[in-house]
């Protein structure tokens, strides 16, 4: 059985026994014994720099981690994945989001085709389009210019455009209006719309099935809405709204021209598609030229992973200490602390991509797993955390490791804000690490009664990501970062990273439900006792 394979290998067993051994060692002693620890457990790459001096592994721990990166086929993995192999099994299809950022010229050939070349197309013409839009060319129905973008979609066609538009937010038009609708509850819609103008409005459907039930819902009341802000004439959605899609049949069906269609592919998964033409709100936002560095931001980690060797290469030390900590520590979650407020959506963002991905319950060919596979994901900008979860990760019971993310320069200096931000994520990583003992305790001073309640164990894990500013070339790097080490982990687990089967069942049920809440006639119910008691409660008080 694949399960046996991967807890059967050396390595595996090797990494059991060095756990035991390790596992009492405080950070404190590992930091006593090696002064150039803090300098030496470092990496720079890809304009990144990365301290991972605050992990509880020893130099044989990252040797074993490594061994078991090299015995579970790491390096033919990443190559597979580079050349364009069918590595998502489950769907039969390649895994090339590293093409959407691969520079003109270059070549990724998939059924005798250069994806490359296909994905310059379709930057260039998002750039016209933007372009067009931008300079106010391109007018509304009623010979208006657009001030206001909304993108309609949800997941990964929602999660990432959000995200680098909150990102990048200082690189933005704006003078412009950006919204995002993805709920299917209809308050989204409303609030994301209340105080626009139909008339200055465009509409991006963002969908690469364009059948998602929560995009088309919303698709069509901002039709409904577009039309009755406009006149009601059908020709005005040609001029509000566009999409992003795969499917062009029913782009077309909805009514959108497909000459304003932009064109993705089946081999980009949904959570990897931020750089696609999912992105074009982020382009509308930023412009052709600013997301060309985010995609070139891309590209340097899409370098540094695929060529760097495994000790020193960025991701894949990231995914091989989450296996360290989920495998062989237990650790259920990992925290994900930007001390960057631009940054706010990063751990929703991360979730997506990090539990879609890695979620799974079987290996590749099927075998139920009896290890762990992904962390929770999950995290907020410092320093507000501090005021609330962190107590947690200081003096609960559970082990939290945690990716702190800092940047050397503020993009906006206020007084003296920045130092202070910067100060207190240091602090954070220092008071985790090291924690404070009875006896320095007792030395401040403090009641005895109290000494237990104000110690701190510390010996608590994190790296410290650090990058010069938040740009949108480093915000490239840094999705491309965490891309690369989810695909690490489930490389070591010898999962499908690229399917989320996991997303289909509740999504049926949920189609059965709508006619037996909606239909006039008291339904025949067959669910459990629970949901047709739930429903014909919801029936019986919906209005
Ligand atoms: C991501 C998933 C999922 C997907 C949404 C939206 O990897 O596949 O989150 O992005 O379900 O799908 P559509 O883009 O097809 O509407």
């Amino acid at each position: 059985m694949a399960e046996a394979s991967l807890t059967g290998r050396p390595a595996w067993k090797a990494l059991e026994a060095h756990y035991a051994k390790l596992k009492g060692l405080h950070l404190r002693e590992l930091f006593a014994q090696d002064a150039g620890r803090g300098e030496r457990l470092t990496l720079e790459a890809a304009g990144l720099f990365l301290d991972y001096s605050k992990n509880r592994v020893t130099d044989e721990t990252l040797k074993l981690l490594v061994g078991l990166a090299e015995e579970c086929g790491l390096k033919a993995k990443i190559d597979a994945m580079f050349r364009g192999d069918r590595i998502n099994v489950t769907e039969n299809r390649a895994v090339l989001h590293t093409a959407l950022r691969a520079p003109k010229g270059a070549k990724v050939m998939l059924d005798g085709v250069n994806v490359v070349d296909e994905v310059h197309a379709v930057l260039g013409k998002m750039a016209t389009f933007c372009a067009k839009v931008r300079s106010g060319e391109w007018k509304g129905h009623t010979g208006r210019p657009i001030r206001n973008v909304v993108n309609v979609g949800i997941g990964g066609s929602d999660l990432g455009p959000v995200m680098a538009y909150e990102a990048l937010r200082e690189y933005s038009r704006r003078e412009m209006t950006f919204r995002f609708v993805s709920n299917v509850d209809g308050i989204d819609f409303v609030e994301a719309t209340r105080d626009l103008d139909p008339a200055e409005t465009l509409f991006i459907i963002s969908s690469k099935t364009f059948t998602t039930l929560e995009t088309m819902t919303n698709a069509e009341s901002a039709r409904e809405w577009a039309l009755k802000g406009l006149g009601g004439d059908k020709k005005a959605v040609a001029r509000h709204f566009v999409a992003v899609s795969t499917n062009a049949e029913k782009v077309s069906e909805f009514g959108i021209d497909t000459a304003n269609m932009f064109g993705f592919w089946d081999w980009v998964g949904g959570r990897y598609s931020m750089d696609s033409a999912i992105g074009l709100s982020t382009m509308l936002a930023i412009g052709p030229e600013k997301f060309g560095e985010m995609l070139a931001g891309f590209h340097e980690m899409d370098e540094h992973f695929r060529t760097a060797p495994p000790a020193s290469n960025m991701p894949v030390l990231m995914g091989l200490l989450s296996v360290w900590y989920g495998n062989f520590f237990g650790a259920a979650t990992t925290a994900v602390l930007p001390y960057e407020q631009y940054l706010k959506r990063f751990p929703a963002y991360l979730q997506q991509l990090t539990m879609e991905s890695n979620g799974k319950h079987v290996t590749l060919d099927g075998a139920e797993i009896a290890y762990q596979t992904s962390a929770i994901y999950w995290g907020e900008p410092g320093t507000n955390g501090q005021h609330s979860f962190y107590q947690l990760i200081h003096q609960g019971t559970k082990l939290i490791p945690c990716d702190f993310v800092m940047f050397n320069k503020a993009l906006t200096p206020l007084g003296r804000h920045h130092d202070i931000l910067i100060a207190n994520v240091l602090a954070q990583a220092e008071a985790l690490a090291f924690g404070k003992t009875a006896d320095e305790v007792r030395k401040e001073g403090t009641k005895e009664a109290l000494v237990a309640h104000r110690v701190f164990h510390g010996n608590r894990p994190s790296n410290m990501i650090v990058a010069e500013k938040l740009d949108p070339r480093t915000l490239g790097r840094l999705v491309a970062l965490y891309e690369h080490s989810v695909f690490t982990q489930g490389a070591i687990w010898d999962i499908d990273s690229f399917d989320q089967w996991g997303v289909e069942l509740g999504k049926a049920l949920a189609q059965r439900i709508i006619p037996e809440l909606e239909g006039a006639g008291e339904p025949r119910l067959g669910h459990d006792s629970s949901t047709n008691n739930l429903i014909r409660r919801y029936r019986g008080r919906r209005r």
